[in-house]
């Protein structure tokens, strides 16, 4: 374990460490952020009033456009000099969702990684290829920092520049991968095409996050490329990747919870619900100085699962997430979250773990179409194969999604690569395409 003291902290000892890092966060936003200072006397908080967990539920809730609406530093809780570092969300349109560092939130959350990467099963002996793009994203610089603390030896690649990775991870021998589940994909792929096999690379273990996937994502990665596949969560306006990961028992991913409490709200109502239950992952940052949120809404869909771990650690896990609640479709009233067709798609033979929805309105009526490439183009010279193979996965899917997908085989290789966060919903009632 990274910091064991932490990591299997008690309960009871852990409630005491949050509230007294949320006092100090609601009285440093207080004093700090106009924002937060109107916030909490609109709804007659007073920071020192605040004794127990429990009174966090009445603190109102920091969303998107709070940041876009203070956009670029008007959350910042600390003058500009002390600011070190400056990160953005991915977003493709607008605006970018701005966030600071100080040193000391640089510290944090280097120790945060560095957990998350211990936990997987990293160490001082591994050679960590970073395949994140470095730049305004935090996955690179996020993972960079935290697997040097613990002595990895990196290898900062970025994303991109396929065949190179490939050579690199050959030659160094590198140990753990860090990209997108979706890029480490494609990877394996063009290694494939190099004649690369799995005896001829060192790689041990995948850190892999930034998008959701499938656990059947999840084994296809592990087979090609001989490796436990672990999985991390993190956003930009929390810190970055190390919000979360897993350890190596692949059963939710841990959180830091000295530094986030983790809530699970109706995405309707607000309202908090219990343990198990799933529902929208609300973050509320403890020890964040640059700028610290409080409650903040994720739109990730999961749930939390308390009971301590075979791994020791007694940290809450947060399921894999389910999807993003602005991220399902709802298509003739059927919501459809693409997970559910990456599961259908992943266990079938021929063809490739590429695909895309496609969403369009004919007249009043929605139309899923299901694009599926092609594993190989053994099967293009057989049509009664081929209209088998779309028979069977209608089917599947019909079960999986109750309702009617069109689904079209394209040849081999013709769906997009990503380099990052894949595209896998083309959503032609609005013209705006997202990530997993
Ligand atoms: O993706 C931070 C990160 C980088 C996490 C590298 C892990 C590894 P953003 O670009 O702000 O930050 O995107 C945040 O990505 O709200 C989720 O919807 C999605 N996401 C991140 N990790 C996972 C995951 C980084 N393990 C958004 N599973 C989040 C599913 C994930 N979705």
């Amino acid at each position: 374990m990274w910091n064991e003291q932490i990591e299997t902290m008690s309960r009871d000892d852990m409630r005491t460490l949050q509230l007294a890092r949320l006092k100090q966060t609601l009285e440093r936003v207080y004093k700090n952020v106009p924002f937060y200072k109107k916030r909490l006397d609109d709804v007659g908080i007073v920071p020192d009033k605040v004794n127990s967990l429990e009174d966090l539920q009445h603190i109102p809730f920091t969303v998107k456009d709070d940041l876009r609406d203070n956009y670029p530093f008007g959350l910042f809780a600390v003058p500009m000099k002390e600011i070190v570092r400056i990160h953005a969300s991915s977003g493709t349109t607008g605006k970018p969702t701005t966030v600071g560092y100080t040193r000391a939130d640089l510290d944090m959350w280097s120790e945060c990684v560095a957990r998350i990467a211990t936990m997987a099963g990293a160490s001082e002996n591994d050679i960590a290829q970073i395949a994140f793009g470095y730049g305004l994203f935090t996955g690179a610089f996020g993972l960079h920092y935290g697997l040097e603390k613990i002595g990895a030896a990196i290898i900062p690649m970025s994303s991109g520049n396929t065949e190179k990775q490939a050579m690199i991870m050959q030659d160094y021998g590198s140990t753990i991968l860090v990209s997108t589940p979706s890029y480490a994909l494609y990877m394996s792929e063009v290694m494939q095409e190099q004649g690369i096999k799995k005896s001829d690379i060192k790689l041990k273990i995948g850190l892999f996050g930034a998008e959701g996937s499938t656990e059947e994502m999840r084994s296809q990665l592990e087979n090609r490329f001989g490796i436990i596949a672990t999985e991390n969560y993190g956003m930009s306006e929390l810190i970055g990747p190390g919000v979360s990961g897993e350890c190596i028992h692949k059963t939710g991913m841990h959180i830091n919870e000295d530094y986030f409490i983790p809530e699970i709200i109706d995405s309707q109502t607000g309202k908090v619900l219990p343990y198990g239950q799933k529902g929208e992952l609300v973050i509320t940052t403890i020890s964040k100085q640059g700028i610290p949120l409080l409650r903040y809404r994720t739109k990730d869909i999961t749930y939390l699962i308390p009971e301590k771990c075979k791994c020791g650690r007694t940290t809450i896990r947060m399921a894999k997430i389910q999807g993003r609640s602005d991220d399902m479709l709802i298509i003739r009233g059927v919501n459809v979250f693409p997970s559910q067709v990456e599961s259908v798609l992943l266990g079938m033979p021929h063809i490739s773990p590429h695909y895309q929805l496609e969403v369009s309105r004919v007249g009043y009526l929605d139309n899923l179409k299901v694009i599926v490439e092609l594993e190989d183009e053994s099967l293009l010279e057989s049509f009664s194969q081929l209209e088998q193979l779309e028979k069977n996965i209608k089917q599947k899917l019909h079960i999986v999604l109750g309702l009617d997908a069109k689904v079209h085989l394209a040849e081999p290789k013709t769906i997009e690569r990503s380099l990052g966060k894949a595209k896998r919903v083309i959503d032609l009632r609005n013209n705006s395409t997202s990530t997993l």
